[in-house]
């Protein structure tokens, strides 16, 4: 983004610091093209012309709310516009018509009551304060105007926001789509207490986030002709299954377990629960309570939540005797049999909890004992009874845990879905996407592998909408521009999901071929890509490998790839369950046909994520996007400290920075007539006296300090679609490129 500047011996300016991204500073001398600063932490430092930024001496502490009315459009002055408004808890900016979104890590309750509703309800975007409910309102409006559907894709790191801010936007939805004083559910009251269900099931505290989505969610909110919400539907994507029998501390598993072990004492009798200590799939980790969560409280909203939804009080018991089964079921200990290669129930208290598991699926307890130690092979129409070791059963038992678990999420969902109803008629909806961000930790693994690409996908989308955005503004402000280079990720994408030859593609033949293990696929990868300049081989590593992302390289290890690409029920624990007598439990594993039944059939979940991330990428092109980009402040998960390294990094990778880029590229500066008089009318005092016409006076500024490669604008009507449905004033808007570099005059009377 590097701009011939201006540089002078006096001018203010960024330049780049190792430890805050970005130090400002006083130019003290200027020698070719280095250049000496005094910076204002008291140190001198050496730099490139082309690595330093002219510093907007007349910017206000206060910030712009809107950055591409920033002076200079640059990384450092985005980074201080952010920061000088977070220490003012003015946490929402604009760039454009992206709402960016940083993290208080405090309530703020004044600025989402329901008076701030009634403020933002048909108020312009950008007359009041940037807000989620200004992104919602002018969603709703245009939808309303155009009869187009509309998405909000809020995207961020984990703990950034997304899941909050989703809240928001739907609360605001919901008010201006709902019934106001009708009685009883509301389609917009199940739509929002569906949140409180889907984060009991689906949430978890992680080392990043003490109320971490662990599942990715849509939801399509429908509205009839006359703009009342006339239905929903939520659709989620890829649950991390491995949580329900593995945590590490800090973190915690699922809320819901540690919501039933804090049920009142009559639910705690009938589901057989106790402390959370006692239980092995909660026990790996030390951490139990959160802070400021009282998990009885969230055990009964929970309930009244699900009330709402419509989820029957005998439905609810089911679902919690369950997840208290599982729970049970983790205790579950063996140890070598007499044969060998076989195992055992270690000791009474293994039984204890195999029979308290079994009561509370309602089957029988010697089938689940047998089913997790007993694996039936038929070989040419013979049906051979083969034991499981030890450690084979204990993989079996988490197995079934996970199935059940996920099995469980996918009913709530599908209920919920239900119970809301779908509107066959509603001409349009609203969606609004809360989707893991990017992700790159010391171990990477097949969650990492899918959140990642679920961000290229979203990555290319962004880019292509803010790419014809621009280009639309353009020609309707007749302004002249050819935008030859863009930066385009299909060739990542090509890399990943190809068919044939993606590695996708190349992970499914791998789980296919018996013998295959996670070498020979990695073997196959190192083969087929070498040359890719995407992938990399990581030097000391014979089965991990690089992806060089949009937002950064990634090394994935492929150790449990394979296995966690598999998507199958063991049939013993399908025949097991279907037959409880539980009918909820029975349903959720209903018989299979003959042919899918058999063992060796497999089934891919990376396949299946990648084509329902296809479905959800048609549904978004159908769709007027608007992006919500949160940004998480600080790793402490603490108010008030802004750490600039990791802030620039986020916006690096939301595509921030590159929207700026993109921009810049153009016409980066754009100013209405009026704005720019005020500002620039001291170049030429005279001028200004003579005409009152902002339009020539203006002209006639540009003329006079002989600036190139501007435009005015000759367009009469609002700028852009959304301005127009926002009913805002024509903007006449002026373009002009890098207009304060490339005159002398214009800098300096910037600097002074
Ligand atoms: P995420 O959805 O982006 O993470 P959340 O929306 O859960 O992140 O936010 C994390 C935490 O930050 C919340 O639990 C709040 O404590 C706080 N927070 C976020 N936004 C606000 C706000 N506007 N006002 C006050 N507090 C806020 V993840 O689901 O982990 O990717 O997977
Ligand atoms: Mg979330």
């Amino acid at each position: 983004m590097a701009t011939q500047v201006h540089i002078t011996v006096g001018s203010q300016v960024w330049v780049e610091d190792p430890d805050v991204a970005w130090i400002d500073g006083e130019v003290i001398e200027v020698n070719g093209d280095e250049i000496e600063i005094k910076c204002t932490s008291g140190k001198s430092v050496v730099a490139k012309v082309s690595n330093v930024y002219p510093k907007d001496a007349e910017a206000s502490p206060c910030g712009v709310d809107d950055m591409t009315r920033l002076a200079y459009l640059h990384e450092p002055g985005v980074l201080q516009n952010l920061r000088s408004r977070y220490d003012m808890n003015e946490i929402y900016t604009y760039v454009g018509s992206i709402l960016i979104a940083v993290n208080p890590f405090r309530r703020l309750p004044h600025l989402y009551d329901k008076h701030m509703m009634e403020q933002y309800k048909g108020a312009a975007l950008g007359d009041l304060n940037p807000h989620p409910f200004a992104v919602a309102d002018a969603a709703y409006r245009l939808m309303m105007r155009d009869r187009v559907s509309q998405a909000i894709l809020v995207s961020g790191e984990s703990g950034a926001g997304k899941t909050e801010s989703t809240k928001m936007l739907m609360r605001y939805l919901a008010y201006m789509g709902g019934r106001a004083e009708t009685e009883g559910r509301t389609v917009e009251q199940q739509v929002l207490e569906s949140n409180p269900v889907l984060e009991a099931f689906g949430n978890a505290k992680t080392v990043r986030n003490n109320n971490s989505s662990r599942f990715g969610k849509f939801v399509e909110i429908q509205f009839d002709e006359s703009g009342r919400i006339s239905g929903a539907a939520i659709r989620t994507y890829l649950l991390e299954r491995s949580r329900v029998c593995q945590i590490s501390d800090p973190e915690r598993n699922y809320h819901c377990f540690y919501m039933l072990c804090a049920a009142p004492p009559e639910d705690i009798e009938r589901f057989k629960m106790g402390d959370p200590r006692m239980f092995h799939y909660l026990n790996q980790s030390n951490c139990f309570e959160l802070d400021d969560v009282d998990d009885s409280k969230e055990y009964l909203d929970t309930r009244r939540a699900m009330d709402i939804v419509g989820i029957s009080p005998d439905e609810q018991d089911a679902i919690f005797r369950v997840v208290a089964a599982i729970l049970h079921l983790g205790n579950v200990e063996f140890s070598e049999g007499e044969e060998t290669d076989s195992s055992v129930l270690k000791d009474e208290k293994s039984q204890f909890h195999l029979k308290t598991a079994a009561e509370l699926f309602m089957c029988d307890d010697k089938a689940l004992e047998d089913s997790l130690c007993k694996r039936v092979i038929v070989t040419r129409g013979e049906s051979i009874v083969k034991n499981l070791n030890p450690e084979a059963a204990v993989l079996s038992r988490d197995a079934l845990a996970k199935i059940v678990y996920s099995r469980l999420f996918d009913w709530l969902v599908n209920k919920i879905n239900c119970s809301i109803g779908q509107d066959p008629h509603s001409k349009f909806l609203i969606g609004v996407l809360d989707i893991y961000g990017f992700e790159s930790f010391k171990t990477n693994s097949f969650e990492q592998f899918c959140i990642n690409l679920t961000n290229e996908k979203l990555q290319q989308h962004f880019n292509q909408h803010v790419f014809k955005m621009e280009q639309e503004e353009y020609t309707k402000e007749e302004i002249d521009w050819s935008y030859i280079e863009f930066i385009d990720n299909q060739d990542i994408l090509d890399l990943i999901e190809k068919k044939p030859g993606g590695i996708i593609a190349l992970l499914d033949e791998t789980c296919m071929l018996p013998r295959s293990t996670h070498e020979t696929f990695a073997q196959k990868l190192y083969q087929t890509f070498k040359d890719h300049p995407r992938f990399s081989k990581p030097k000391f590593s014979q089965s991990g490998f690089t992806i060089h992302h949009y937002a950064g390289d990634v090394t994935y290890q492929t150790e449990l790839f394979l296995d966690k690409n598999k998507d199958y029920v063991v049939n013993e624990h399908q025949a097991l369950l279907n037959a409880s007598e539980c009918h909820f439990v029975s349903s959720l594993f209903p018989l299979l046909s003959e042919d899918s039944s058999k063992s060796s059939k497999f089934s891919s979940i990376g396949l299946r994520f990648k084509q329902q991330l296809q479905t959800l990428l048609e549904t978004l092109s159908a769709t007027e996007p608007h992006y919500v980009r949160c940004v998480k402040p600080n790793n402490l998960l603490k108010p008030a400290i802004f750490e600039n390294s990791n802030v620039i990094q986020q916006l690096r990778c939301g595509g921030v920075l590159e929207a700026i880029r993109i921009s810049c590229a153009g016409y980066p500066t754009r100013r209405t007539f009026d704005e720019f008089v005020d500002r620039f009318g001291v170049l030429a005092p005279e001028i200004i006296k003579e005409s009152s016409d902002e339009v020539i006076t203006s002209k006639r500024i540009l003329e006079k300090v002989d600036l190139r490669g501007y435009q005015v604008s000759e367009a009469k009507e609002p700028a852009s679609k959304l301005d127009a449905a926002l009913e805002k004033s024509p903007l006449l808007i002026w373009v002009m490129a890098k207009i304060v570099d490339s005159i002398p005059e214009l800098y300096v009377s910037l600097q002074t």
